[in-house]
């Protein structure tokens, strides 16, 4: 899954009027390195962040979703936590909802994806974004994050959501230490136990600055690192912003496990 991203403190000096070109060729980029995912988002979930209005979430993304859907042949996610922006972006062609507050953030999300009968990715979250760095706290972290994630399934579940269109994500980086970032990706299979598809976020995350003393995008090795850990977990989907390095590391390790054919 190759992130695009809408938000103009993703792209550097990215005005109103040149996300949508940059954030569209960003989205041809990642599927010719191998991209099977598009996961476009138009607000920004990093630890300190402000929420954004739908207005301003859905001029950021429509654009670059309906382009992407009509012009590349795999399937784009929605990065969203409102429904009236899942909503259109499933009409302008998204087929997939990445919803990091697991249908807690919009009372009407479960409703809007049951009727779509799409995917969703549940993720755990502790806190909001602006606050969740503040003092992360767990009696297990690995357990807790299970416990969520088995909750949200059942919320969903109530909701009319299928079982089979339900993805799980642990949260990596949302409302954690390095060290339960750390727990929690020493224990990805206990993830995968819960039976529906993981989706791994780690891509150029804080922890892994703290590890290796680098910047954001000095940070692609370690982020191939998590990936290869993920995929040997049972890891099925990997949320990333440097598509070739790490769908490379994936095609090696697969043919690996599994032999040469599944690369
Ligand atoms: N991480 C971010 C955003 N969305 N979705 C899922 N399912 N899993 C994640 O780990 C995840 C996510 C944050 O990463 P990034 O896209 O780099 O930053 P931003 O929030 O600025 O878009």
């Amino acid at each position: 899954m190759g992130i695009v991203n809408v938000t103009p403190d993703s792209f550097s000096d990215g005005g109103r009027f040149l996300l949508a070109p940059e954030a569209f060729a960003q989205g041809l980029t990642l599927v010719r390195e191998g991209a099977a995912i598009l996961d476009v988002g138009g607000e920004s979930t990093r630890p300190g962040s402000d929420p954004v209005s739908a207005e301003m979430e859905l001029r950021r993304v429509l654009p670059v979703v309906e382009a992407l859907a009509g012009n590349v042949g795999v399937p784009i996610s929605v990065d969203t936590m409102k429904a009236a922006v899942a909503q259109r972006a499933l009409l302008a062609g998204a087929s997939l909802v990445n919803d990091v507050s697991a249908l807690r953030g919009d009372a009407a999300m479960a409703e809007v994806v049951a009727e779509a009968g799409c995917p969703v990715c549940l993720m755990h979250m502790s806190g909001q974004p602006k606050t969740m760095q503040d003092d992360p706290h767990y009696d297990d972290v690995v357990d807790d994050v299970l416990r969520f994630l088995e909750e949200r399934m059942a919320f969903a579940l109530s909701r009319g959501v299928l079982e089979e269109q339900i993805l799980l994500d642990p949260g990596i980086g949302f409302g954690k230490t390095v060290e339960h970032n750390l727990t929690l990706l020493r224990h990805l299979d206990r993830v995968v136990g819960l039976g529906r598809p993981v989706v791994l976020g780690a891509s150029r995350k804080r922890f892994l600055g703290v590890i290796l003393g680098a910047e954001p995008g000095q940070r692609v090795s370690g982020t191939v690192a998590t990936t290869v850990l993920g995929l040997l977990a049972g890891v099925q989907v990997f949320r990333v912003h440097d598509v070739k390095p790490n769908f490379e590391a994936l095609r090696v390790g697969l043919a690996v496990l599994e032999g040469p054919g599944a690369s």
